[in-house]
């Protein structure tokens, strides 16, 4: 059994809740805010914390829904601008750096996702405290763990938002740079809405060559799911890392 209680925990085989994971939810909140985007509507940074802890305290951690975490994004809806929007899929550190030089931004960029980026929490039965010990993995435990069910219901929002033109980041040093069961794959491509526009970059490391480009079959996977749903697409192949920033 994955959850035999040892001194009342129990023992995942995912790494545990940050540790001062309130603390770093409530100052993230405040440096958003008050530094980061202080035109937004002023937005209150206590019942956000409050908000996102009572998601998860006290609950069995294998069975988070998507409804556990409404009233959090309705607190903070993950929108942005139209035509600002970037999706990425294993180039987290280059679509960041991407968005940095424009005008765009990536989910981190809304007010929830920059909460919760790179953090890890869960709670457990019949206690008020986060498991600073183990959490749920995906993989392992259960897909039903607070973590991923966040990442992939703050992710539909964010696509779901989507307007105009929006671009997506992909790892032309993979070899198949659309992966049907990764985020973007599973949750975000699938609810884009009809007549909004997907600008697909494939990049890959510089000095080697790609290893997938536009007419490759992970390529065309992706272009099936966005015309069934009359999503227009564009895609740009073969460009390094170096060529990709600089052009941006
Ligand atoms: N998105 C998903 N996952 C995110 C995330 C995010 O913004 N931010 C973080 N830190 N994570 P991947 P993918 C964490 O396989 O599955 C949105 C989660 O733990 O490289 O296609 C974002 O809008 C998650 O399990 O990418 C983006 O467009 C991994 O990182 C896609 O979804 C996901 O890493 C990316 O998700």
């Amino acid at each position: 059994d994955c959850c035999t209680p040892i001194k009342k925990l129990c023992w995942w085989h995912g790494v545990g809740s940050t540790a001062d994971f309130q603390k770093i939810i409530q100052e993230r909140c405040d440096t958003y805010t008050q530094t980061i985007r202080p035109g937004s509507r002023s937005r209150n940074c206590q019942a956000i914390r409050q908000a996102f802890m009572s998601t998860f305290i006290s609950k069995d951690p294998c069975k988070a829904t998507k409804e556990d975490y409404n009233s959090l994004i309705n607190l903070a809806p993950p929108t942005v601008p139209c035509g600002q929007q970037v999706f990425w899929s294993k180039t987290k550190e280059l679509a960041h750096e991407y968005v940095k030089r424009q005008r765009l931004m990536t989910l981190e960029d809304t007010l929830l996702g920059y909460l919760a980026d790179g953090l890890s929490w869960c709670g457990e039965p019949g206690s008020s405290d986060l498991n600073i010990w183990s959490c749920p993995d995906w993989r392992k435990d259960c897909r039903t763990n607070y973590l991923s069910v966040f990442w992939e219901v703050l992710s539909e929002r964010f696509a779901e938002s989507a307007c105009s033109t929006v671009r997506v980041v992909l790892n032309g040093s993979l070899e198949n740079a659309f992966d049907s069961m990764s985020i973007f794959g599973r949750v975000e491509a699938p609810n884009l809405r009809p007549q909004v526009e997907l600008e697909a970059w494939l990049v890959h490391d510089t000095g080697k060559p790609p290893s997938d480009s536009c007419s490759g079959s992970s390529i065309r996977k992706l272009k099936s799911i966005l015309d069934g749903r009359n999503v227009k697409f564009r895609c740009m192949d073969n460009l390094s890392r170096d060529q990709f920033l600089q052009r941006s």
